[in-house]
């Protein structure tokens, strides 16, 4: 009862907010034309916030990709090897990547962590020992 209390209180709220603030939408693809969705587009006040693709057709995501207001991709979230988890991020700064981090063997912990600058890998940090944090550290 309480909960629908404040579903209808936050649906009053919303109401009153300006309209723009919904200008956000969701728009699909079928990329290999198979009848079966594999991308969708975030748009939000006219901006590709979000991007999301299925990129082997198995029903899966397995591309995200966050942008900038300005257009520039922000993070990128990939399955590099399609089993359904992710295991790959990127992390951009003005279209440029910063940090580069893998799960390598595929346990669903990050064990290798790239830093970047100005496209050179300044660092390079591994988790040899499975626990999740880095216990290797390389500078170059
Ligand atoms: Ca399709
Ligand atoms: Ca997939
Ligand atoms: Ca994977
Ligand atoms: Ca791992």
């Amino acid at each position: 009862m309480i909960r629908l209390l404040i579903v209808i209180l936050a649906s009053l709220f919303f109401m009153t907010l300006p309209l723009s603030a919904f200008a956000s939408e969701v728009k699909t693809t079928d990329i290999n034309k198979d009848g079966e969705i594999d991308g969708w587009t975030y748009v939000r006040d006219g901006n590709v916030e979000k991007q999301e693709l299925d990129i082997n057709f198995d029903g899966k995501v397995d591309a995200v990709f966050l942008y900038e207001w300005n257009g520039k991709v922000k993070e990128e979230i990939l399955d590099t090897d399609y089993d359904g988890r992710m295991d790959n991020w990127r992390v951009y700064e003005d279209g440029n990547l910063m940090t580069d981090r893998l799960d390598s063997n595929k346990d669903g912990r990050i064990d290798i962590w790239f830093y970047v600058d100005h496209g050179k890998i300044i660092r390079l940090e591994k988790d040899t020992t499975g626990d999740g944090k880095p216990d290797t550290v390389s500078e170059f």
